[in-house]
């Protein structure tokens, strides 16, 4: 890989590291010797911090909105070569995102490959394939306003269907190894349309999808509660998602949205049945406050965060062999910089992560067995409560990112310089 093709000049990083090290050593330091009273070695941590992998959202760097308003940024990306300059930016200051997952049409190019090469030369690789049939593309010919997948004409499921042939096509070209499929089909009145009817037609229609993967893809199937369609949604939620899993074959499983359950949904707990069935596919990490906010994660609930990751570190540690959930993020950052809102939500991920393995295992089981209730709690709490950014920043440091990552990012002045290099984007409407 080029290094010379990289965003940042890897000297100021360096630079900005100098000024911050000893005074990260000695919280690190300090760190370590309150975890080896524990009985923790805080080195080992700090390998498995390094190795957490979260793909970017191509479409996340871009200014997002809702559906009032959008109100762009100077500097912001335009299309998808600017989109991976910025996620290249992300991967070099936290060094836990050289994947990015593209949506299509969106990221359209006339030719994959010559992108897939622009990536390579960035530090990147692509990971999941996002299809689109949640609206009409220009130049479509039948239109999605009554569904895709699940519509009652047959000739608007072929042309869905045909879409997301089309992206495991071109995500072949990229390089990715698996489609995430979330369709809007549902209805918005009692009455407008037969459930039991939709989801047979939906599971048809993926079933042919699911013919065309290559050998070693896997197929994402991705619920959400309502919106836009706010009476029923095909795919509405986990048990529907992995009843469908089920019956299309082993490369289907489901992907968790945070933001994609009805508010209180205990999403762990879906985290570890999937699981228990083989059908964790991944997630779309974000946070919310209402529904579907698409917030940065960990800004609301961290404390769900690391519930979800303490049933993925137990599921990992009773079958390794079986557990690869592929991690994404899934935000919409409406009024922050996106490279400062992915780089604060990567911090929060892997946060979660590492105090997730904090959680000593065999104390808790031991207190689960006992039916000790309140000791099986402070299991968790004191896991919770531990400080572990001194872990995330010296394997940050090590891989060669940033200390601080939004402070660097705001040194370099990336977007003002941007904001003089890009074309403005428009206003008007968003897309959440
Ligand atoms: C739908 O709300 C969703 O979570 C799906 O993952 C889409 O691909 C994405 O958001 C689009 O922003
Ligand atoms: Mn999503």
């Amino acid at each position: 890989m080029d290094a010379h093709r990289r965003p940042l000049d890897p000297a100021f990083i360096e630079q900005h590291n100098r000024q911050r090290l000893s005074a990260l050593q000695d919280e690190y330091d300090s760190l370590g010797r309150a975890l080896g009273r524990r009985g923790i070695a805080i080195d080992a941590l700090r390998l498995k911090a390094a190795a957490l992998r979260l793909a970017l959202p191509s479409w996340g760097v871009g200014v997002g909105g809702t559906r009032f308003a959008r109100f762009p940024m100077a500097g912001e990306p335009a299309g998808v070569q600017e989109k991976l300059e910025d996620c290249a930016v992300v991967q070099q200051l936290c060094r836990i995102t050289p994947g990015v997952s593209p949506h299509l049409p969106w990221d359209k190019v006339g030719d994959p490959r010559s992108l897939r090469e622009q990536a390579a030369s960035l530090g990147l690789h692509f990971d999941a394939v996002n299809s689109n049939t949640f609206q009409d593309a220009p130049g479509q010919t039948l239109s999605y306003r009554h569904g895709s997948l699940a519509h009652t004409d047959p000739a608007v499921r072929r042309q869905a269907i045909e879409h997301n042939i089309e992206c495991i096509r071109v995500g072949q070209a990229l390089g990715s190894k698996a489609i995430t499929v979330w369709i809007g089909d549902g209805s918005n009145f009692p009455g407008q349309q037969s459930l039991a009817a939709a989801l047979d037609r939906y599971l048809e229609s993926t079933a042919q999808i699911y013919a065309a993967l290559p050998g070693d893809w896997r197929m994402l199937l991705e619920h959400k509660l309502y919106e836009p369609a706010f009476y029923s949604t095909v795919i509405a939620d986990w048990g529907s998602s992995i009843l469908a899993a089920q019956h299309l074959g082993p490369k289907a499983r489901c992907l968790v949205d945070l933001g994609h359950h009805a508010p209180s949904v205990n999403i762990e707990q879906i985290v570890a049945r999937l699981h228990r069935f083989g059908k964790l596919g991944g997630f779309h990490f974000n946070d919310s406050k209402y529904g579907d906010d698409d917030l940065d994660s960990g800004s609301i609930n961290p404390h769900q965060l690391f519930l979800v990751f303490n049933e993925l570190v137990e599921a990992e540690q009773r079958s390794p062999a079986d557990f690869d959930p592929a991690y994404m993020i899934d935000q919409s950052h409406n009024i922050t910089d996106p490279v400062e809102s992915l780089l604060s939500s990567a911090e929060a991920i892997a946060g979660a992560y590492v105090r997730a393995l904090l959680v000593d295992r065999a104390a808790l089981a031991e207190y689960q067995r006992g039916n000790d209730v309140m000791l099986a709690f402070q299991t968790l709490r004191l896991a919770y409560n531990t400080d572990v950014a001194p872990i995330l920043a010296m394997a940050r440091c090590e891989a060669g990112g940033a200390i601080g990552p939004i402070a660097a990012y705001r040194e370099t002045g990336w977007r003002a310089r941007k904001a003089r290099e890009r074309r403005p984007t428009a206003a008007g409407a968003g897309i959440v």
